[in-house]
């Protein structure tokens, strides 16, 4: 087991393990924890690791409490641009050569919800909870961000956890296929590296073909650039907006924000 700062890395039978390790900020997706993780995915990488699992310490109530909030930038610029961290990390697990399985256990916010549900699997415990934020942050999320979710839910559970922003249990997402497997907190270590050492002896060439191609084939949505633009503007009307202030203010003074609509 190797520390690099706030994430663990350990690798074994052509496995890689990457654990969150930052209790103290609930491991928020910072530019210093997702660097680790991004140096953590290198050495597994040049390792020709055959399967990463990415999970939180043992026992941990929080996976990960999603994008730092403290690294938001204050109004006036794209808060979730193609180069911000959380970002950064996602691209980098849907190019990763093997397949990721997030464990996951405990509660899941925000960019961290993508971050899980960017991975090939997801494997939680029933008591599980994910909740997508940006409606409580007043921050507009991105195109490629909403095509994760989209790929990985249907539209009506998108709808329900991005309007409310509540916190929803892993059983409703996986009995809407959002998850692959619900185990019970005990043994879900055991079972996701039990499934690991089977990926792991199968031909790495032809699983990484796979995960390539079906990668393409989900992000392949004809979007014109003058689609983009569109939904651009409505994006800029709100990280531009009073309320975008608001929502980073209300979090850092911990206090309920005063959203109105301007
Ligand atoms: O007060 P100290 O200095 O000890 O710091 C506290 C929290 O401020 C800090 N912390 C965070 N710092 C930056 N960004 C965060 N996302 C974040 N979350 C927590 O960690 C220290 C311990 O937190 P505390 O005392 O609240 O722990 P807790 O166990 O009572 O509660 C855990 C949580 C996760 C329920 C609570 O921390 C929480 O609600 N955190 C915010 C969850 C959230 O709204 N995440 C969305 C982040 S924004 C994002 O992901 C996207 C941009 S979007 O919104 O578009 O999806």
């Amino acid at each position: 087991m190797r520390g690099m700062g706030h994430v663990l890395t350990e690798h074994s039978n052509r496995i890689g393990t990457l654990t969150l390790n930052h209790h103290e900020r609930r491991n928020a997706l910072s530019a210093a924890l997702v660097g680790d993780l991004l140096d953590g995915l290198h050495m597994m990488e040049q390792a020709k690791t055959r399967v990463v699992i990415l999970r939180a310490a043992p026992g941990a109530k929080v996976w990960s409490a999603g994008h730092d909030i403290n690294e938001l930038p204050e109004g006036g610029r794209d808060p979730l641009g193609f180069a911000d961290p959380l970002r950064t990390v996602i691209r980098r697990i849907e190019d990763f050569p093997a397949p990721v399985i997030a464990m996951v256990e405990g509660t899941v916010w925000g960019g961290a919800c993508e971050l899980a549900m960017s991975c090939d699997l997801v494997f939680t415990t029933p008591e599980t909870t994910f909740a997508i934020t940006p409606a409580k942050l007043s921050v507009p999320y991105n195109v490629s961000g909403l095509l994760t979710f989209l790929n990985r839910m249907p539209l009506s559970l998108l709808n329900e956890m991005a309007f409310s922003g509540e916190p929803i249990p892993a059983t409703r997402a996986h009995a809407l296929g959002a998850i692959n497997h619900l185990v019970p907190a005990a043994e879900l270590s055991a079972f996701t590296m039990a499934f690991a050492l089977k990926v792991a002896r199968n031909a790495p060439l032809s699983v990484t073909a796979m995960k390539r191609s079906v990668h393409i084939l989900t992000a392949a949505k004809a979007l014109p650039p003058i689609t983009f633009e569109q939904i651009q503007g409505e994006r800029r009307k709100v990280w531009d907006s009073r309320d975008y202030k608001e929502g980073i203010a209300a979090f850092k003074q911990r206090r309920e924000p005063d959203y109105r609509g301007e």
